[in-house]
């Protein structure tokens, strides 16, 4: 294909914004408060998770690799795809992997990467737009949790959700998603999704706790995305970076515990917030799967687990299923 990409924009800075201030107002004013773990990713958080994956305790994304590594060739024989969407895709070097195996063993046509972030859905063309010169490329900037109903249309789908994307969902919003989904979709048309397993707690820990201290910084990036959009005055270092498994809600828990009680201000939304001392801003949830409940969710929303590859010690999975 010689021509540009064509990327469809849902979503922009000032949305963005906008978004990010009604979640200040409704997660401070809650008890606990807390945030959702979207707005961790600015540039430097962005470049901060980059290097969590490469940290030794932090397993999934090696995992994740190490299992698309190993099965490509069968997980583009089972899913017969000709148009792949990818939720979530970032700049996903793992999606090369796939999409060569499909170049190798199969008959892609198009692939459209689908982000909040637009310069992350452009910056990843322009350098597939080079490597794929025969692949048919689109995006779509959107929020896959709002914007669904924008999913590009294309003969014989695959839909990618990888990276544990869908752990940082609560039960509920994970329920939404499959079954929105599921009607975008086609009967036989296919959902790639990876998800981390649950495994011992010691493990657990240790991938959002490392000693290197990247995780704590990642977690309190939060309060700089904070001061940035409304002239705060956080200081993260009067904060610690707490880590919990919760072993019924099968989640690890990321949470910012205020050292002293304190108060900060956000200026831009004349809001003073306080703190106790010891009183916990709750950050983020990674849930891990059991992998007959995640079926079950599957399940649920009207798809059939038709394959799925784990690795060796079956710390994650990668799930294939089919819209029924
Ligand atoms: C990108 C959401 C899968 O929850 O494991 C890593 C983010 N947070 N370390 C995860 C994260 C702390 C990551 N996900």
């Amino acid at each position: 294909m010689t021509t540009n990409p064509q990327i469809t924009v849902l979503i922009d800075d000032s949305d963005l914004h906008n978004e990010l201030r009604a979640d200040v107002r409704g997660g401070m004013a809650s008890h606990p408060k807390w945030m959702p773990p979207k707005w961790f990713y600015d540039k430097r958080g962005s470049a901060l998770f980059e290097q969590i994956t490469q940290l030794p305790d932090y397993y999934p994304t090696r995992c994740e690799t190490e299992i698309l590594l190993e099965h490509s060739k069968d997980i583009v024989t089972a899913a017969k795809a000709h148009t792949i969407v990818e939720l979530g895709s970032g700049m996903s070097e793992k999606t090369r992997i796939l999409l060569d195996a499909f170049h190798n063993h199969g008959d892609l046509r198009a692939y459209y990467p689908f982000d909040v972030s637009d310069v992350t859905v452009e910056d990843s063309l322009e350098i597939l737009t080079q490597t794929y010169p025969h692949l048919k490329l689109g995006g779509v900037v959107g929020d896959f949790t709002r914007h669904l109903h924008h999913l590009p249309t294309g003969e014989g789908r695959l839909v990618v959700l990888l990276g544990s994307t869908i752990g940082n969902m609560l039960p509920t919003e994970r329920a939404e998603l499959l079954t929105n989904l599921r009607q975008e979709l086609k009967p036989g048309e296919q959902f790639l999704l990876g998800a981390d397993l649950v495994k011992d707690t010691q493990t657990l820990i240790a991938a959002y706790d490392d000693p290197q201290g990247v995780t704590a910084k990642f977690n309190k990036n939060l309060l700089h995305v904070l001061n940035r959009h409304f002239d705060g005055d956080f200081q993260p270092e009067n904060f610690s970076h707490v880590v919990i498994w919760d072993d019924k809600a099968a989640v690890i828990e990321m949470r910012l515990r205020a050292q002293k009680g304190m108060r900060v201000d956000l200026s831009a939304l004349d809001m003073e917030l306080t703190f106790q001392a010891g009183e916990d801003l709750h950050t983020s949830v990674s849930t891990k799967f059991r992998p007959d409940a995640l079926r079950a969710e599957l399940d649920a929303a009207g798809f059939g687990v038709t394959h799925h590859w784990d690795d060796e010690r079956n710390y994650y999975t990668l799930l294939l299923a089919e819209a029924i």
